[in-house]
């Protein structure tokens, strides 16, 4: 297995330098998140550095993926925006040997999150939407829902992606409203 030093590195060779600094602020908010909620912060680490690994593949390489493991032809709708995570998680595996569900879920759901989400997976989607480098209006309050909150905060982000994209005349992928609908409790 890699150490994390050389995930570093295979991290820092797959993405541009913005991309790449975005993952590693993505780590340390991470690894705040699972101190703060007595999760493994190592494993968060992880999980929070490898979250976009895929982010910068081309739609052609995605697609083969998508085609070739026979995942869903649903996908074939979206695009990279919902492919990195998702489809994402095939090239983590391949590429850098890691077959750890936990993770891989994490990565997966790390968009567009999930109905049932583990703590892992609500630590990584939460530290990709509040990391020091985001400064969208209302990222202040996302922050300090999530730090009182984790799951208020995958609540949160849920309701103000789904209302951007509305707003903006997007695409919604079901898993979207999926999680919206299924995280209510934490309204
Ligand atoms: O990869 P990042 O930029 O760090 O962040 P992300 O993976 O959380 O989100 C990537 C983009 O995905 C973001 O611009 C919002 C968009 N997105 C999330 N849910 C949906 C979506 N785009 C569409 N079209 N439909 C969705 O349901
Ligand atoms: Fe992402
Ligand atoms: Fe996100
Ligand atoms: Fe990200």
């Amino acid at each position: 297995p890699y150490t994390h030093d050389q995930l570093v590195a295979k991290v820092q060779e797959k993405l541009d330098d913005k991309r790449f600094q975005h993952c590693l602020r993505v780590e340390k908010q991470a690894i705040e998140l699972a101190n703060e909620n007595q999760y493994d912060p190592e494993k968060a680490a992880i999980a929070g550095l490898l979250h976009d690994y895929a982010k910068q593949r081309s739609d052609h390489d995605f697609i083969k993926v998508i085609n070739d493991k026979q995942m869903n032809p649903d996908l074939l709708d979206y695009g990279n925006a919902i492919w990195h995570g998702v489809v994402g998680a095939e090239f983590i595996k391949d590429e850098l040997h890691i077959f750890d569900e936990e993770i891989l879920n994490a990565v997966r759901r790390h968009t567009v999150g999930a109905p049932y989400m583990t703590q892992l997976d609500q630590i990584v989607y939460m530290a990709d939407y509040i990391e020091p480098g985001r400064d969208f209006p209302g990222v202040e309050k996302a922050r300090e829902i999530t730090h009182a909150s984790l799951k208020k905060g995958v609540f949160f982000q849920t309701q103000q992606t789904l209302s951007y994209l509305v707003e903006n005349a997007r695409p919604i992928y079901p898993g979207t409203i999926a999680t919206y609908n299924a995280w209510q409790s934490e309204n």
